[in-house]
Formats: C-alpha cells, sequence, structure tokens
C-alpha cells in the first residue's frame, strides 16, 4: 500500500463547462461509505451489496438542502477497477450547482469514515492505476495523449501506444539487452578458464541489432513532424530596435534592408533559420507603432496576420533606450503565443547589471543580443530551439508518439549502446561492455515505468486534467 494512496479522492470525471451530463467519480476504502448515508437506492438493495460493475439506478438525498437528485450509481469493487481500488461512480445531470453540492455532501460526512475522503489532484486516478500495476507509463502517458489529442491520427497513435504496443517493444528490447549482459557476465566469470561463451563479434553484431531497434522507434515519432515543419517565427517590436539587422545576423546574409530611418521595413521578410534538427522562418515585420502611423496600412495588417500565426514571437527591444517607452506601443494582447524577449544593441550599453525588465515581462525568458557584434545570437538559438524540445510550441498535429521526455530516454539509451559497441571494438574489458548495457536497459526503464522516482512521476501525472 502506497501511504498516499490510503486517501479516497473525488472529482468530476466529465470536462467543465456545459453537459448533458455529469460523472463524480470516487476512489479508495472509503469510496462505498462515503455515499451510504446520502444514496437511496430505488430498489431495496445496500450499496455494500451491489454486485462490482452494475448500475444501479436511485437517488442522493440531502435532506439539509431540501435536495433530491437522480442519479445513477456504478459500482467497481477492487481489484476489478481503474485504479484497482473501489470506485464508484455517480452520473448524474449535468449542472453545475448539483455537482457541487454533491461533493460538497460526500467531502463534509464523516461518520463512518475511517479515513480521509479529498477531492482529487490532476492525474491521481491515472497515478493510482500506475502505482497499483493496473497500467504502466508508457499507457499512462497514452491516456495524457488521448486526453489531449485533436485528430483522429493523435488518438490513433494514442490508442496504439495505450493497448501495451510500446510497451511490449521496449521490453523485449530491454530482454535482448539483458540477455546479452547474462551471457557477458557469465563470460567473465569463466574468463580463467579459456571458456569464450560468447565471442565479440557475435556482441557486436547483436548490440548492432539492439541499436537499430532502438532507432527504429526513435524514428517512428512524429515528433520528427514536428523537425520537417517550419516554426513561424516573428520579430516584433519598435522601428529601429534593430529587427532587421538580427534577422540578417542570424541569418548570416543580407536579408533585409537596414537603415537607421525607422519604418524600413514595410513589407514581411522571411528567411530560414536551422537549428539543430528545426527549421524557423524568421518574419521581419514592419515595427509596431500606433497603427494610425503606419504609413502604409497593408504594412501593419501583414505585420498583424504573421502574429496571428506565430508559433514563436521574439519580443525585440532597443537596449540603449527606455524598454517601459517601447512597451506602451506594443499590444501584447497580439502575442499570447511562445515568447522570448530579446535586449538588442546590448554592445551600446555593456554593463548589464541595473538592467531589470518591466513586471509584464518578467515570465518570459530574455536574451541580450547585439546585432552588431554577434553577441549573445547563440543563446538566442538555443533558447529557441529549447522552446521545440520542452513541447512548448502549439503547433496543430504534432502531438509526438512519444513525448520528449521518452524520446530522450530513447536517445540517451541509443548513446550507451553506441558507447558499449565502441568499447568492444576498441578492445576494453567486457566488464566496460556490460556496464553501458545495463545502463541503456535500465535507461529505457524510464519509458515503461521501472522508475518509480516520485518527482518524475509527480510531473507526468500533473499534466492530466483533475479527474482522470
Ligand atoms: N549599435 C547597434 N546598432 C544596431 C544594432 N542592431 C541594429 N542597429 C542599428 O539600428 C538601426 C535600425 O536597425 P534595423 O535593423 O533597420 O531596425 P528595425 O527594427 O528593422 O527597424 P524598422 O524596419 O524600421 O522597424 C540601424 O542603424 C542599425 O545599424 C545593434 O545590435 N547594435
Ligand atoms: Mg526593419
Amino acid at each position: 500500500m502506497f501511504p498516499e494512496t490510503q486517501d479516497t479522492i473525488l472529482a468530476v470525471s466529465t470536462p467543465a463547462g456545459r453537459s448533458f451530463h455529469a460523472v463524480i467519480r470516487i476512489s479508495g476504502p472509503e469510496a462505498i461509505p462515503s455515499i451510504k448515508e446520502i444514496f437511496v437506492p430505488s430498489t431495496n438493495i445496500k450499496p455494500e451489496n451491489i454486485q462490482t460493475f452494475t448500475a444501479i439506478k436511485g437517488r442522493i438525498e440531502l435532506p439539509a438542502e431540501l435536495l433530491t437528485i437522480p442519479v445513477v450509481l456504478y459500482i467497481m469493487k477492487h481489484p476489478h477497477s481503474y485504479t484497482r481500488e473501489d470506485v464508484v461512480e455517480i452520473h448524474t445531470v449535468g449542472a453545475k450547482p448539483i455537482v457541487e453540492i454533491i461533493l460538497h455532501a460526500i467531502l463534509r460526512k464523516k461518520t463512518g469514515i475511517k479515513q480521509g475522503i479529498r477531492l482529487s489532484r490532476p492525474g491521481e486516478f491515472t497515478k493510482r492505476a500506475f502505482l497499483h500495476g493496473r497500467i504502466d507509463l508508457a499507457q499512462a502517458e497514452a491516456i495524457k495523449n488521448i486526453i489531449r489529442s485533436q485528430s483522429d491520427s493523435e488518438l490513433d497513435s494514442a490508442i496504439l501506444q495505450l493497448s501495451g504496443n510500446t510497451s511490449k517493444q521496449i521490453k523485449y528490447i530491454q530482454n535482448e539487452i539483458t540477455s546479452l549482459c547474462a551471457y557477458i557476465e557469465t563470460s567473465i566469470d569463466f574468463s580463467d578458464q579459456d571458456i569464450e561463451l560468447i565471442s565479440r563479434l557475435e556482441m557486436t553484431d547483436k548490440m548492432e541489432r539492439i541499436k537499430d531497434a532502438i532507432v527504429h522507434l526513435i524514428n517512428k515519432s512524429p515528433v520528427d513532424k514536428i523537425f520537417s515543419e517550419e516554426i513561424n517565427t516573428v520579430l516584433y517590436g519598435k522601428p529601429n530596435a534593430g529587427k532587421s539587422s538580427l534577422v540578417n545576423a542570424l541569418l548570416g546574409k543580407k536579408r533585409a534592408i537596414v537603415s537607421d530611418r525607422p519604418g524600413t521595413t514595410r513589407d514581411t521578410v522571411t528567411g530560414v533559420l536551422r537549428i539543430g534538427n528545426v527549421n524557423f522562418r524568421l518574419m521581419d515585420v514592419a515595427g509596431v507603432d500606433d497603427a494610425k502611423e503606419h504609413v502604409f496600412p497593408e504594412a501593419g495588417e501583414k505585420a498583424q496576420s504573421a502574429l496571428k500565426n506565430a508559433h514563436v514571437i521574439l519580443l525585440v527591444f532597443d537596449g540603449s533606450a527606455k524598454i517601459n517607452l517601447q512597451l506602451m506601443k506594443m499590444n501584447l494582447n497580439e502575442v499570447a503565443n511562445s515568447v522570448i524577449i530579446v535586449i538588442n544593441k546590448c554592445d551600446l550599453t555593456p554593463d548589464h547589471s541595473a538592467f531589470e525588465l518591466p513586471d509584464e515581462l518578467k515570465k518570459y525568458p530574455f536574451v541580450f543580443t547585439s546585432a552588431l557584434t554577434g553577441e549573445g545570437l547563440d543563446r538566442l538559438k538555443s533558447q529557441l530551439l529549447d522552446k521545440v524540445l520542452e513541447g512548448q510550441i502549439n503547433q496543430s498535429n504534432t502531438l509526438p508518439f512519444f513525448n520528449v521526455h521518452q524520446k530522450n530516454a530513447l536517445q540517451r539509451s541509443y548513446e550507451r549502446v553506441e558507447q558499449a559497441i565502441a568499447s568492444c571494438r576498441d578492445n576494453m574489458s567486457d566488464e566496460f561492455v556490460v556496464l553501458d548495457m545495463r545502463m541503456a536497459a535500465d535507461i529505457l526503464g524510464e519509458i515503461v515505468g521501472e522508475i518509480t522516482t516520485e518527482d518524475i512521476l509527480d510531473k507526468i501525472f500533473c499534466e492530466f486534467c483533475i479527474g482522470k
């Protein structure tokens, strides 16, 4: 029993907002006692005598509120439930006040309850399913993907993952590694007796095949789709902040016209910057100013439309002028997307020690740059890449088969196998080979859930919605 699963948890598991019907889900040792006093079945049966997986009609009676609410109760007794605990679901009408009254009634119930009942945290039902061995981590990730999926193909790949297909493939590779390690370790034990259980050639051959299998998994991940799509990156800021100069400096060529006259850029100028595997389409748009000041209104319209379609927005400021004054002219409502603050012309203000961002901007990452000297450009590039790798960029249809965390694990495992192969080729002793291969298998374990470090688990499950 995990200490945190001793509580009984409770949540509305239908989406918030208007809906025809609502489901309140309760899981834990007190799930059945918690509704005993308030639920009155239509037939003469007590909740504890209801068979598992049966639905029973009845009503919730709340004399204090003078309310009688028609409900259907579903009872799933442990271990035959999603969480492997006793689960009660109350299906009722989808009216928010009614749902809230029922939640309060259950939470305030104290008589006959031995352990606590509380509202669940996001993903806690699924976390319990995982802790009780009902599902593995890859399946938990798949559930999250199903909840978040927006297209049929995303849903298909999430369902495939839920069926345990991914886990099976990963476990297969892990088994291959473990059995190879067992061979090598036995050879080490017998090394003084001149018995060769497995030749170096066979070892490398097996490791190459394991490496190929991992590569296959990495490549099948549609996360690569992100890399084949361009990330629309708009530079937004006051005239003369140095947007066109930055575009030229980042691209390493003169793509946009630069001049010291504010309002130089009229049309949207674009160019593709490749960082790592990702293509960023840099869009240098007309500088923001009061719309009425636009000499060419179309320039302003084009800039607005670029902003709307941006995946990332670089808010560019002239670091040698007052940031607040520049900010006043900008319409931050337009920049709901992923933002990086760029303080340009830092060559003109070499001392940054007293620099402070206005409060509205403090939530964004920021970087000092100089389009003139090239300072800070590498930092800006790595921040752009981070935005993609950390999955902060909202693009349709790019939900990965593996998420960034899993994909990273596959990559690290692959590197360990490569290291083991290199050790083999360099005639290093078997101990080195085994060490790397064991690590490769452990890392794969992160995907199928053999690590249970609390913080990693919490990180995964807190991304769920409440009630799932
Ligand atoms: N010292 C210094 N000058 C810069 C830097 N970046 C741009 N400038 C100068 O600032 C002026 C304006 O640069 P642009 O790149 O045209 O600025 P912009 O933001 O594209 O301006 P608009 O197109 O008018 O909106 C030019 O004279 C540039 O040479 C920088 O990092 N340091
Ligand atoms: Mg310009």
